[in-house]
């Protein structure tokens, strides 16, 4: 039998989902570009030495707003595609984030992000991979997020927005049982005055008519954190941003 072994440690669905893709020209500028691709790669190490060079030449705020942001933002397409998974998502992200750092360092300040958000997910619950995508996909939009991280104690989630005061906050939970604690946040914020969208989401058995307390937006996927942050900035109530995002 003639059988071919040069391909048992292909990841097939990175070689049907990259195939052609870190290529696409975002930018006429071949460094820029050279950037953008290792990004749509998720290449934390290459990206970082990239920037590091062409920051020889380069003004920081154009490695950042022509290449660095773009790439994330066409990798968020990708996702919203499902050409992308979770882990190509991640990697990308996290070498976008890598790249603004250098070139944070190199300015001194941070850039001017578009608002902050605040994710965690519920109380009791492990399943974080959702939040992370949340997270990535945020921050891919220009928005500064607070992770609190997993099965993170209601008293927790409602100090930290009672001290940082985000656009919006999110919840991400695996197990339908945890969206009990939502509940709780929901109602601790109220009673302190505080009404800013709570956006929820997350697998298993979470779904849309279970978040029907105050405050509460069901996401069906990540990538509609970023949309209703930008409309919680623009000054939507968390009602209108409800209905905008469950009708
Ligand atoms: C991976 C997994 C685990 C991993 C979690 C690892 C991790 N770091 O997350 C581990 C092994 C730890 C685990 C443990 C358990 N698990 Co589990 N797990 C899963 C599994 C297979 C996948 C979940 C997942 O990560 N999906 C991928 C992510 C990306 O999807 P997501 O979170 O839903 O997020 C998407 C959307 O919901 C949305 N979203 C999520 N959050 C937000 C937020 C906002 C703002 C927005 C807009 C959108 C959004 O965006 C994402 C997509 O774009 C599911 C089954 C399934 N197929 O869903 C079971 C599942 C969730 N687990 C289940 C169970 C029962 C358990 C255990 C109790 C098992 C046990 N007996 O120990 C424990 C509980 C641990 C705990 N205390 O939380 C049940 C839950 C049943 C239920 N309805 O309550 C499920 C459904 C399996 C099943 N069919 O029985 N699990």
């Amino acid at each position: 039998m003639n059988i071919d072994f040069n391909n048992i440690f292909v990841r097939y669905d990175l070689l049907v989902s990259v195939k052609g893709q870190p290529s696409q020209l975002l930018s006429q500028d071949q460094d820029l570009q050279e950037i953008i691709d290792s990004v749509i790669k998720g290449d934390s190490i290459h990206t970082a030495s990239l920037v590091k060079q062409h920051l020889e030449q380069k003004d920081p705020l154009d490695i950042i707003y022509k290449a660095l942001i773009p790439a994330m933002e066409y990798v968020s397409k990708l996702w919203e595609e499902n050409i992308y998974y979770l882990p190509q998502t991640l990697n990308a992200s996290d070498a976008m984030q890598e790249g603004i750092k250098i070139c944070e360092e190199k300015m001194g300040r941070a850039i001017e992000k578009k608002g902050l958000v605040i994710t965690h997910t519920a109380e009791g619950d492990l399943h974080d991979l959702g939040q992370k995508i949340v997270n990535a996909l945020l921050r891919a939009q220009g928005y500064e997020v607070i992770d609190l991280g997993n099965d993170v104690p209601v008293k927790v989630v409602v100090d930290a927005v009672k001290k940082y005061k985000p656009l919006m906050l999110t919840g991400t939970a695996g197990l339908t049982l945890n969206v009990e604690a939502f509940n709780r946040i929901s109602k601790e914020l109220c009673k302190e005055g505080i009404e800013i969208p709570f956006a929820c989401g997350g697998g298993g058995g979470v779904q849309v008519n279970m978040i029907n307390f105050k405050l509460g937006v069901y996401g069906k996927d990540a990538s509609l954190a970023a949309p209703m942050a930008a409309d919680a900035k623009k000054g939507l109530n968390w009602e209108e941003i409800k209905q905008k995002y469950t009708s």
